[in-house]
């Protein structure tokens, strides 16, 4: 079983490489920034809830997100393995799913930290903006965005660093050479096993 997370900063490519990785090596993508727009657009309760804290570009609350993650894992009991993207993004969160995976005497197996510049980041999103109707690609909230990434976010990295589990993979190229960069991390991955 492998079992990934893809961890980097918004608008770094997270998403985009997820569903790559998730085709190639097949496993369920499970990404909380797609579930939480599913129920917005659905106008269930959750989503109601959640809306504001990501039309002002924050983190849902870790209670709120560690429950659907909880429920998502329930739902795949015989999966073949998972790629985490945009979850975990803070240490509680971190701490949570090391504990969620244990019970069923899991772990991750590696973290790959997709680097990519402030300025290229701000570039991508507004890019993304012209025809995603995210309410949450606007430039204050983007900045806004990042600088949570920053504060919340970016700690994990000596989290999973304290566990001998990241790999940092390049951003800035092509999507293709990105996903190439990625694919060999996990072949080095496998081959050291
Ligand atoms: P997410 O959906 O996870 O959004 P994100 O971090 O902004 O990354 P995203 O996946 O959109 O960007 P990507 O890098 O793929 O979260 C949205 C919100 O939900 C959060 O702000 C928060 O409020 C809430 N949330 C989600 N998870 C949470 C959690 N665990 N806890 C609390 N709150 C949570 O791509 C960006 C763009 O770049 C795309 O347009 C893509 O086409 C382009 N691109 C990608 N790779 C490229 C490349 N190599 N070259 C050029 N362009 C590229």
């Amino acid at each position: 079983m492998l079992n990934v997370v893809i961890f980097g900063p918004p608008g770094s490519g997270k998403g985009t490489q997820s569903e790559k990785i998730a085709e190639k090596y097949r496993l369920i993508h499970l990404s909380t920034g797609d579930l939480l727009r599913e129920e917005m657009k659905k106008d269930t309760s959750l989503g109601r809830q959640v809306k504001n804290y990501i039309e002002k570009g924050e983190l849902v609350p870790d209670e709120v997100i560690i429950e659907q993650l909880y429920l998502k894992l329930s739902e795949y009991k015989d999966a073949p393995g998972f790629i985490f993207d945009g979850f975990p993004r803070t240490i509680v969160q971190a701490e949570k799913l090391d504990k969620m995976l244990e019970k069923n005497n899991i772990h991750i197996n590696i973290v790959l930290n997709i680097e990519v510049d402030e300025e290229e980041l701000v570039r991508r999103m507004m890019g993304r903006a012209q025809d995603s109707n995210r309410s949450d690609d606007k430039e204050d909230v983007i900045n806004n965005r990042i600088d949570i990434y920053k504060e919340q976010t970016f700690p994990l990295i000596n989290y999973y660093k304290n566990q001998g589990k990241i790999v940092n993979i390049d951003g800035m190229a092509s999507v293709d050479k990105v996903f190439e960069n990625i694919c060999y991390a996990l072949y080095a991955y496998n081959s050291q096993k």
